[in-house]
């Protein structure tokens, strides 16, 4: 069955190489309101500075386990530091040296961090999502969120952070594949950038991404489908009808790589509940909310199957969350099915 893949849009900056040169540093202060004070852009770009240095550990990570595994302790005499744990070392030191986050609510850490100097911002992450997939060199990504403290300046408190996705003002990913990509937004539209490892800089490709009209893919783990509520078994066997738009399925097992190629190619990501995980595997504050934010702002949509995950008020900084998100019509469709009533199995 052929299915349709579109080529990726067209890059955002077009003509001589000079036009290429959009670093993302030109691309935040282009587009930072005039009243901006510059807080919210030196943080996405210090979350860019982390993302250069977890990719340059990914890359080598193959590596490094061979040294580890012959039981060699490093140069620098360090123990071989699992990379979720370097990754939420990086992004929790960096935001800390940037005084402009006051509080970080990462996977990795059981509480909310709080930093000295009450910066003006609350970021929640997820360090490096996907993480089991790096020994079989599977792309993988760093998710975030950021909210705005509701009294900048003051101590933060749990209402700073404990808050629906629909709070947020920025959200974004890392993709440590092929090649580095940070993708953000903060509200106006979805920005993509690759990092050029020999220049050390995230150069713009994609401005204003939206989700193709045509869907490609859809991703869903199909084989813990006898364990999914029936709505959403009615949606696959949906996707697979004759008269239904051509969908590959497409599942990598890293939410990151799944989303960033169904925002290209048009598709949804799925990790629904089961019946003995209702809540799903995914956290609604670092994982659900900042993907349904730029689902949003990329004209798609994030859902738990019945409600906006932008509309959810976390009980606790690690909830989860059944989560399907991507393209509108196709995020729609499924809260359709789900919404209808049970049938005999
Ligand atoms: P499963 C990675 O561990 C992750 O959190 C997401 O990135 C990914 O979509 C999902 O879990 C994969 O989970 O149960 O299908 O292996």
């Amino acid at each position: 069955m052929s299915t349709f893949d579109p080529d990726p849009p067209a890059p955002a900056v077009g003509g001589s190489p000079a036009a290429q040169l959009v670093t993302i540093k030109r691309f935040l202060a282009d587009r930072q309101p005039e009243s901006a004070t510059g807080d919210l852009t030196s943080m996405l770009y210090d979350l860019a500075v982390a993302g250069k240095l977890i990719s340059n550990k990914t890359r080598r990570a193959g590596l490094t386990d061979m040294l580890g595994r012959s039981g060699v302790t490093n140069v620098q005499g360090e123990e071989q530091k699992s990379l979720d744990v370097y990754a939420d070392e990086v992004i929790a030191g960096l935001l800390a040296q940037g005084g402009r986050v006051s509080a970080l609510v990462s996977e990795e850490q059981p509480e909310v961090t709080i930093f000295e100097g009450n910066g003006p911002y609350v970021v929640t992450c997820d360090p490096l999502d996907g993480s089991s997939n790096i020994d079989a060199n599977v792309s993988i990504g760093t998710i975030f969120g950021v909210f705005k403290q509701r009294e900048p300046g003051s101590r933060p408190t749990v209402d700073d952070w404990l808050r629906p996705g629909r709070d947020l003002v920025a959200a974004g990913y890392l993709l440590y594949s092929t090649s580095t990509m940070l993708v953000y937004s903060t509200g106006d539209g979805v920005h993509a950038f690759t990092l050029d490892p020999e220049a050390g800089e995230f150069l713009l490709t994609w401005s204003d991404l939206e989700f193709p009209a045509d869907p490609s893919y859809y991703s869903f783990n199909l084989a813990a489908s006898r364990h999914w509520e029936q709505g959403v078994e009615r949606f696959v066997h949906w996707a697979n009808r004759d008269d239904t738009p051509t969908m590959s399925q497409r599942y990598i097992g890293s939410a990151v790589s799944d989303f960033h190629r169904n925002l290209l190619h048009g598709g949804i990501f799925a990790y629904p509940g089961t019946d003995d995980e209702p809540a799903g595997k995914l956290r609604l504050l670092y994982e659900g909310a900042p993907l349904a934010y730029l689902a949003e702002q990329a004209g798609g949509r994030g859902s738990d199957g019945r409600t906006s995950l932008l509309e959810l008020q976390p009980a606790d900084i690690h909830q989860r969350t059944p989560v399907f998100v991507g393209a509108l019509e196709l995020v729609e469709r499924l809260e359709e099915f789900v919404s209808e009533p049970l049938q005999d199995a």
